[in-house]
């Protein structure tokens, strides 16, 4: 029997805990009912933890139910690992649901040829679980489309970790002709490797500001050496850091303004749903600052739930100083001529900043965290 290709849909580390995991499962699924997979990779961290509620359960098992044609293979990861207690174990899954235990094993899918390999997390930590119960030869030479899910970090990006290290060997020298990866959250490019095609897909949305841009899953046809995948995005919004640079205040309300413009002329379909982090940077006289409270107020009648962050620097006024104390006089000399000398953007600032908290040790105001001027709300 040969079959040339399947049609595979990879997804990882959706971390299913509330709504918003739900929510992008259900988009996975509708990605299922178009694209019709045959196999449904999920490569762990399914779940955020194993205790997952009777509600979400029963969600999930419902989104499945609507793909009874579809085998849906899961990799528990080191949040949702096949411990006795856990979801995979206490619950009833549907028949066309394959949930992998331990150490690399496989089970034949006749119909459309492909030998599906996979392990799975039982605890929090695990070491080789890639390795195979027996000591079987992957690569037997009868035909078979060797599919592998698997949790975990892989070599040599890191060289050691209590995620099942896998080397690159058994990408290179097992046989596989693709490998479905979760745990990295951040998407690779699908890679090769001997002749084995690998990627992490990456976490399909975002949680945090962490996790930039457009995230999603990998579909398309995997064969014997060939590997045929394309990125969809499933995320509805992103979380996007944009700085802003002033070099002078009026009021939180005027520069609050330009953050709008900026984001409006940059995001114009999509600002009113993407997650924003605003940095406000800049040299600006002492005493004038944005306020990140108000100027939070203000962009939240535009923006969902906005950060800011102020950064800006005061930029010494010299000549108003140079009439100070001796040992202040003396250090302002010096800090001068660093930031007159700083050969880069980064050690301007940085003799900026120093020289402000110097300047501020004189009058007694330095307190301990002085540098968090972060509003994280
Ligand atoms: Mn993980």
């Amino acid at each position: 029997m040969r079959i040339k290709s399947v049609k595979i849909l990879h997804c990882a580390d959706l971390h299913i805990g509330d709504h918003e995991g739900i929510r992008t499962f259900e988009t996975i699924i509708s990605l299922c009912n178009d694209e019709k997979p045959a196999i449904l990779l999920i490569a762990g961290d399914f779940f955020d933890r194993i205790n997952v509620s009777a509600n979400i359960f029963g969600t999930v098992i419902s989104l499945i139910s609507q793909l009874p044609d579809t085998v849906v293979a899961i990799a528990p990861g080191n949040h949702d690992p096949f411990s006795a207690d856990s979801v995979y174990n206490i619950r009833e899954w549907p028949e066309n649901v394959i949930i992998f235990r331990d150490k690399l094993s496989s089970v034949i899918l006749e119909d459309i040829g492909v030998r599906l390999w996979g392990c799975g997390f039982t605890s929090y930590y695990a070491d080789e679980l890639w390795q195979t119960e027996s000591s079987e030869n992957i690569e037997s030479g009868d035909g078979y489309i060797e599919i592998c899910v698997m949790h975990g970090d892989l070599a040599p990006q890191v060289s050691s970790s209590p995620y099942n290290l896998i080397p690159q060997e058994i990408l290179k020298d097992f046989g596989f002709d693709y490998v479905a990866l979760g745990h990295v959250h951040k998407r690779t490019p699908v890679m090769k490797a001997g002749r084995t095609f690998y990627s992490y897909s990456g976490c399909p949305y975002a949680r945090g500001f962490d996790e930039p841009g457009d995230l999603g899953v990998y579909i398309g046809e995997v064969g014997k050496s060939s590997c045929e995948l394309r990125f969809v995005k499933t995320n509805s919004r992103r979380y996007i850091t944009e700085e802003i640079v002033i070099d002078s205040f009026g009021s939180n309300l005027s520069v609050s303004e330009r953050i709008i413009d900026l984001i409006r002329d940059k995001y114009p379909s999509s600002y009113a749903v993407d997650r924003f982090k605003i940095i406000v940077k800049g040299e600006l006289p002492d005493g004038n600052m944005p306020d990140p409270f108000s100027v939070t107020d203000h962009l939240s009648k535009v923006l969902s739930d906005p950060r800011v962050e102020v950064k800006t620097i005061v930029r010494p006024d010299y000549e108003k100083l140079a009439g100070e104390g001796s040992l202040k006089g003396l250090f302002l000399g010096k800090m001068k001529a660093r930031v007159e000398s700083a050969g880069s953007e980064e050690e301007r600032e940085l003799a900026l900043r120093a020289l402000e908290y110097g300047l501020k040790a004189f009058e007694g105001e330095v307190k301990i965290d002085e540098d968090n001027v972060c509003l994280d709300r």
